[in-house]
């Protein structure tokens, strides 16, 4: 087994300087300038009045009950004690706190290179970055050292395809398609076939995101997997579903459904630049305890990264410094 992650800088406090790269774009890109706690603390007391206003804070960004719940409960027995004397034990305690239920499901993709292809079937509702994300995450395996192929398994719509294919072109790397209205299962069958035959190490499958209604959809998906499993019975080697996290207690919806029908063993929140509602990946930890592989901060290859627990935390509570990068 073999990560692809690229190292991650370490995590930062508000007083470092902000880090390049995918960290330093994550504070740009997922709150605004001071963060979460920024805007929420100078020059307050640290008392019940403020629990109450992160409180409000962390329901508002829909991090849910369950998990605004535990997130406070340790916060309003230490501030009750005195304990959280001064705005850097409150944000230590509240960062701990928040970074406690993300962890479990801070689990990379790892591209078993016994499997090859090791398929990774991409699923979730229209519009919520499939497509997109295949596209970028084609491109971190490609910058991996990895061989990839790309199976155009959305047949429901002409520009479906197109668009997968522009991100091949932009890759280099081979798509596999048939015409509008083919059998997706078909499609991703030969793809499988064409990546085995020239040994491509992964092979990333597209899928539709809306049928005539969301019967039809599950059925043609879990057939797609089925179809999959008949040339490699390990396969898919991942079920990644793909939610919009600026879409909020609906992705959370979402992920219910599709991993009722179908098993994801992984997901990707797209979208977390520009919305208030990120707070939603807290909900889906807390509940669903599926792996959090990958998080989509724009539209571009480099506004998408793994997972990481401590930065998102950090990003979220303690924003950026306006102009840095
Ligand atoms: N701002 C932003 N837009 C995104 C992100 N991921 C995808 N998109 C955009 O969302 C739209 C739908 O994405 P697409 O990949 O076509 O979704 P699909 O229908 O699930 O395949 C496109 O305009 C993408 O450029 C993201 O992380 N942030
Ligand atoms: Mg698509």
């Amino acid at each position: 087994m073999f990560g692809f992650g690229k190292k991650t800088p370490p995590a930062g406090d508000a007083t470092a300087p902000p880090s390049r790269g995918f960290f330093g774009r994550l504070r740009e890109k997922l709150t605004r300038t001071g963060g979460w706690l920024g805007e929420l603390l100078p020059g307050r007391a640290i008392d019940g009045d403020l629990l109450d206003e992160i409180e409000s804070r962390l329901l508002t960004a829909d991090v849910g009950v369950d998990a605004t719940e535990r997130i406070l409960a340790d916060l309003r027995r230490r501030v009750a004690r005195h304990e959280l004397a001064d705005r850097a034990a409150l944000r230590a305690a509240l960062g701990t706190a928040m970074q406690e239920i993300l962890e479990p499901v801070q689990q990379p993709l790892t591209v078993d290179s016994a499997r090859r292809p090791f398929v990774v079937l991409v699923v979730g509702v229209n519009g919520s970055g499939k497509t997109t994300t295949i596209g970028k995450l084609a491109h971190r395996l490609k910058d991996d050292g990895r061989t990839v192929m790309l199976a155009a398994g959305d047949t429901f719509r002409a520009a479906a395809v197109e668009q997968l294919q522009v991100w091949g072109e932009r890759n280099a790397v081979p798509v596999i398609a048939q015409a509008t209205g083919a059998d997706p299962a078909a499609v991703v069958f030969d793809a499988m076939q064409a990546a085995a035959a020239r040994g491509i190490d992964v092979l990333l499958a597209d899928t539709a995101g809306r049928l005539h209604n969301q019967g039809h959809l599950m059925e043609e998906l879990r057939k797609v997997k089925r179809v999959l499993g008949r040339l490699d019975a390990t396969a898919p080697h991942e079920v990644l579903l793909v939610l919009d996290g600026s879409q909020g207690q609906n992705a959370l919806a979402q992920a219910t459904t599709f991993n009722a029908a179908l098993g994801v063993t992984g997901l990707v929140l797209t979208k977390l630049d520009g919305t208030a509602k990120g707070g939603i990946v807290f909900a889906i930890a807390q509940q669903l305890k599926i792996p959090v592989r990958f998080i989509g901060i724009g539209e571009g290859v480099e506004d998408f990264g793994e997972f990481n627990a401590a930065e998102f935390v950090d990003a979220l509570l303690d924003g950026h410094t306006p102009g840095a990068a």
